[in-house]
């Protein structure tokens, strides 16, 4: 059917429909390094901090009603490690029993938990151990994910293990935007290979618990961010260069890692590291925008060229509306692995809610069309529940399906989770659905 010119778009049987989040920017009442990183001075933009954020830590239960009443059938949410394991070797087991809790609510309304072991944050000492500089950093992350694998295991949760490692490395240890503030390559190589490693040992770590306890293995899933990356001048050598090597470091390194089970060059030498072998059941992809490249600028510095005023943004981070880049992200990460994938992150920081829903169709029909091209992929979500602490931004970026008031934590489904829903009902987009948000086909 069509509806001035707009196709029905169906998807598959078995879809999974949802959205994500992390406990950091949503729990409120953390103590990690990013509390440490907020307190100083410049490095919130809006000089706001996660201390209450949206009280999610109390209130996940209204959370979850929420989520089920607008139709979500998979949550994608993370256990916080520096509540689990405050100091090294010392469990919280209230604060396990909190996640057990936080996972059955979902269970009971009927929805599917997909759970990040690691969403940036660091507990204190493993900060002051030198975090993922430290040779040892990937053994000491491993026995929380065993500790956290054994208590959830009831429950058929579908694990992600570290969000976006390539963000840690790039925003933690290039950028110097996130903590530890560092700007050097070396170290953002040697991170990035202590986070392929801490994948690979969590994933074992998961597996082996699951045979203690004589369960089925569980989905297991590395979530790599994905940008399209574009040369500033396409009929430039150098910026065509440049293009080429960001996308192969930002975007590829990590996951060849992973999928090939060896420490891929720069960050290694391409030898074989067992404990990544099965470590990805399937590819977590995060989109959100594209970046262009100039090899006139000072890349590793963060300096790129300025944007294409004629497109739609992101506020704060100013991210490009780019969807066109959705769909040659996908079908490369599909022509390489042949590995299933599942959306793990979209969305946009808006208060125009009309934005957010143009963003959301206009990406799912890039997702639609991966999908009749032959990309296997098993779900989306959207970036996010509610609104919360965009990291560097603050409390001021509006990344939420829903509102938050955060004098008084007061919750409002914004339009888009209603259209959201609407798509989520039909397992598909209507023709009239788009037309009423994209306008006339043209
Ligand atoms: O808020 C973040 C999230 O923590 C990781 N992915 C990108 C989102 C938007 O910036």
């Amino acid at each position: 059917m069509t509806s001035m010119g707009y196709k029905t778009l169906k998807f598959p049987k078995g879809f999974l429909w949802g959205s994500a989040a992390s406990a950091h920017q949503t729990e409120g009442g953390n103590h990690n390094d990013w509390t440490e990183w907020e307190r100083i001075p410049g490095k919130i933009k809006d000089g706001t901090n996660s201390s209450v954020a949206c009280d999610h830590y109390h209130r996940y239960e209204e959370d979850f009603d929420l989520a089920k009443e607008l139709g979500h059938q998979v949550h994608r949410f993370s256990v916080e490690w520096s509540r689990i394991e405050p100091d090294r070797g010392k469990w919280d087991e209230r604060e396990v029993d909190h996640y057990r809790a936080v996972t059955k609510t979902l269970v009971q309304r009927g929805i599917q938990p997909m759970v990040t072991l690691h969403h940036f944050t660091n507990p204190i000492w493993f900060r002051d151990a030198g975090a993922w500089l430290n040779p040892k950093s990937p053994d000491m992350f491993a026995p929380y994910c065993r500790k956290i694998a054994k208590a959830l295991s009831e429950y058929d949760v579908i694990w992600n293990i570290i969000n976006e490692p390539m963000n840690v490395v790039g925003g933690g240890y290039l950028l110097g935007e996130f903590p530890p503030g560092e700007h050097d390559y070396g170290k953002a190589l040697v991170a990035a290979k202590h986070l392929l490693m801490a994948h690979g040992l969590a994933a074992k770590g998961i597996r082996e618990t699951y045979d203690d306890l004589g369960l089925h293995q569980p989905q297991i899933a590395p979530v790599q961010v994905v940008t399209y990356i574009e040369p500033y001048d396409r009929s430039n050598g150098s910026d065509v260069e440049l293009a080429e090597y960001v996308d192969s470091l930002y975007n590829q390194m990590w996951l060849q890692g992973v999928m090939t089970a060896s420490i891929p060059e720069p960050a290694g030498d391409g030898s074989q590291y067992e404990p990544l072998e099965n470590s990805a059941d399937f590819i977590g992809v995060n989109y959100y925008s594209r970046m262009r490249v100039s090899s006139k600028l000072d890349f590793m510095a963060g300096e790129m060229p300025p944007k294409d005023d004629s497109l739609e943004r992101c506020e704060g981070l100013d991210w490009e509306v780019y969807p066109q880049g959705y769909y040659p992200v996908i079908k490369s990460y599909w022509d390489r692995w042949r590995k299933p994938l599942f959306m793990t992150e979209n969305g946009i920081g808006t208060l125009d809610d009309r934005l957010r829903c143009r963003y959301i169709l206009t990406h799912l029909q890039q997702v639609h069309r991966a999908i009749q091209d032959g990309v296997d992929i098993r779900g989306y979500l959207v970036w996010s529940l509610t609104d919360n602490f965009e990291w560097t931004d603050g409390l001021s970026s509006h990344f939420g399906l829903i509102g938050m008031d955060y004098s008084t934590l007061k919750r409002t489904p914004r339009e888009s989770a209603y259209m959201y829903r609407e798509i989520i009902q039909k397992n598909g987009i209507s023709g009239s659905l788009q037309q009423k948000y994209l306008g006339r086909h043209s």
